[in-house]
């Protein structure tokens, strides 16, 4: 489970656009985008690295949260 910090995500449009990019990637992928949070669950078996990398180049920077 990746757990990422997303500070920008505030509206369903938003918890969208990072849905698609990481299925984009892995259609098998589970996202849950926790918009009050600001923090995005991704259950994938993709490398982390690049996950973070499409969802920035969505326009979302986002960080590795513990
Ligand atoms: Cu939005």
């Amino acid at each position: 489970m990746l757990k990422l910090k997303v500070p920008d995500a505030s509206c369903g449009h938003c918890a969208a656009a990072i849905e698609k990019v990481v299925k984009d990637i892995d259609p098998a992928a589970q996202v849950q985008v926790d918009l009050s949070g600001k923090m995005a669950s991704v259950e994938t078996s993709a490398d982390a690295g690049g996950i973070r990398e499409a969802i920035r180049s969505a326009g979302y920077e986002n960080e590795l949260n513990p």
